[in-house]
């Protein structure tokens, strides 16, 4: 029974992989470059999208936004004049904690994706699940707030190990909580050494331009070589 249960896992996933694929061509097809966001719930993702969009002129961005239920932040984002697609993990999908690639297929044919040179997922706000799921995306980065301590990257390596970039946010909040940048990076090292840092507050505006330049300028709109889906 045991060898049963597992090869199913590994069949779901791998079924996942070739639909990752699938989008992978679609967005490739279109020219356009797919960052998946992930992160906590509340650590920032939709704040530091309004920020980085906020000032976007010139660039064609589509955004995402997958969510367990309702359109709170598609609603946010509609207001910067992006074109912006909901994802409702329930009651669809099953009220998952993560997109997986079959729903980033569903919402393909509501992607204006001829109008846009990058696609931002903002995933699910979760720690775990998002990790185990490539959706089709050339880029995974993640938003870790200093509210949540400085211990995240040991406590779950699977998620800051298959990131390229992660964003230190509410960077403001440091006097009032019991977090050290420093032994924070010293633990992001040990699981993950290539990983990309920028430090940001979304609220004061610190490292904001760093950020929205990592997103948007020239080195967001290459796809790394040989990355898969
Ligand atoms: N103090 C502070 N609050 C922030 C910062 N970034 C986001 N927030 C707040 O944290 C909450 C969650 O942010 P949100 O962007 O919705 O998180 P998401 O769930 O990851 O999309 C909101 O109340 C934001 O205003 C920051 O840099 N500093
Ligand atoms: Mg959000």
């Amino acid at each position: 029974m045991h060898r049963t249960t597992v090869k199913v896992a590994d069949g779901a996933l791998d079924a996942n992989q070739t639909i990752a694929e699938a989008n992978r061509a679609d967005f490739d097809r279109a020219s356009v470059s797919v960052v998946n966001l992930m992160s906590a719930p509340g650590a920032g993702k939709t704040r530091l999208l309004e920020r980085a969009l906020e000032r976007a002129e010139g660039n064609r961005v589509g955004v995402l936004e997958g969510d367990v239920r309702g359109s709170l932040d598609a609603d946010r984002l509609s207001l910067l004049h992006v074109p912006v697609v909901q994802i409702n993990t329930d009651p669809a999908f099953g009220g998952e904690c993560h997109l997986d690639a079959n729903m980033v297929r569903s919402a393909i044919p509501d992607l204006p994706l001829d109008e846009i040179d990058l696609l931002v997922i903002e995933n699910v706000g979760n720690l775990v699940c998002p990790a185990e799921f490539r959706v089709g995306e050339h880029r995974r980065w993640m938003i870790s707030s200093v509210a949540e301590g400085e211990d995240k990257p040991l406590k779950y390596p699977l998620m800051f190990r298959s990131c390229e970039l992660v964003v230190v946010n509410k960077i403001d909040l440091l006097p009032h909580v019991d977090f050290s940048v420093e032994r924070f990076l010293a633990n992001l090292e040990r699981v993950n050494p290539e990983a990309e840092t920028i430090l940001t507050s979304a609220r004061t505006g610190e490292g904001i331009d760093a950020w929205r330049e990592r997103l948007l300028g020239p080195a967001a709109a290459g796809r790394p070589a040989g990355a898969s889906a």
